[in-house]
């Protein structure tokens, strides 16, 4: 393993900047509530670091926040998501494996780029990163049609998009970016139009729920590992809405025909026995968004600490 096996850093993000729905700020609190942290203390045996009060970042909103490149509200999205990769490199550069819960899916550009640089610099290793989403989130601000950042953090986390200015993501520095070619996207089904063509250009792999009915999902994860490589450190990053509603209603964009909780919970135990995770985000877990079937959102919780202990190995004999 390249953490040590009974360390959990964790990071609770009570951010939903990236995007304009209230609610998913309550992420990380209803997942905490409902027992997770308790469950990875007890049943799975991990020691955990970190600052488990969910932050809520209220501090770094600034006085005003103009759109920029289309960007919207993102000096508050930067300030937030730079000081999450400071705390996801300070447990990452310790050897934990990191767990991030969201908050939406705009915190990937901190979480990612804080574990990038540390496990450069611990294990001399690029990472690669496992995007588990019904969607791609690699629209640059140029050719994001919505301006909401949580469908950016591949762009800026890859040097697709780029920016000097510090205030506004240029803190983020080739030493926290990753790879164009070690990155694997599960379980898409709703990418943007240019998104499209960012993927063909730059040969990034996918698999779309049309390849995963198609091979089924064992072979799916056979094949998106071998194209990481063995030996190589994984940092998983789950958006709740690559799950079908059915089982995650609680989600702010949701697309039906998705993945079902299992094959959900099988993608986190097969990259958990690899040995080379070193960090997982769940994101877009919206409590708020209720739904005549699921009216307190205890199936979307349910669903997302189920993906988070399957991939710290509860399942796993
Ligand atoms: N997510 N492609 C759309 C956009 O606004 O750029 C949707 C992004 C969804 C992001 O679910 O994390
Ligand atoms: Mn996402
Ligand atoms: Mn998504
Ligand atoms: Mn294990």
């Amino acid at each position: 393993f390249l953490t040590r096996p009974d360390e959990l850093g964790v990071v609770a993000v009570g951010f939903s900047g990236g995007q304009t729905k209230d609610g998913v700020d309550d992420g990380p609190t209803v997942l905490i509530e409902s027992g997770l942290l308790e469950q990875i203390k007890t049943e799975l045996g991990y020691k955990i670091f970190g600052d488990q009060t969910v932050q809520l970042f209220k501090e770094l909103i600034p006085a005003s926040d103009p759109d920029f490149r289309g960007m919207k509200k993102a000096l508050h999205a930067s300030a937030v998501t730079r000081s999450i990769a400071a705390q996801t490199y300070e447990q990452s550069s310790q050897g934990r494996m990191v767990l991030t819960l969201g908050g939406d899916h705009s915190i990937a550009i901190g979480t990612i780029a804080g574990t990038a640089k540390a496990t450069r610099e611990r294990l001399n290793r690029e990472i690669a990163v496992i995007w588990v989403d019904a969607h791609t989130d690699i629209n640059t601000p140029e050719t994001s049609d919505s301006g909401n950042i949580h469908g950016m953090p591949v762009a800026f986390l890859t040097g697709l998009a780029k920016e000097d200015n510090e205030d506004y993501f240029g803190w983020v520095k080739e030493d926290m970016r990753i790879s164009v070619k070690k990155i694997v996207y599960i379980g898409l089904r709703s990418v943007d139009f240019p998104e499209r063509k960012i993927l063909k250009e730059n040969g990034i792999k996918a698999f779309s729920m049309f390849d995963i009915d198609r091979h089924g999902i064992g072979r799916v994860m056979e094949m998106a590992l071998a194209h990481i490589g063995s030996d190589t450190p994984i940092h998983l990053s789950f958006d709740v809405d690559a799950l079908d509603p059915m089982w995650a209603p609680s989600t702010g964009t949701p697309v039906r025909g998705g993945l079902t909780l299992r094959e959900g919970d099988y993608i986190c135990e097969s990259v958990h026995s690899t040995g080379n995770l070193v960090a997982v985000d769940l994101v877009e877990v919206n409590p708020r968004l209720v739904t005549a079937e699921d009216a307190t959102a205890n199936e979307t919780i349910r669903a997302g600490c189920s993906l988070v202990r399957c991939a710290l190995g509860e399942t796993l004999l």
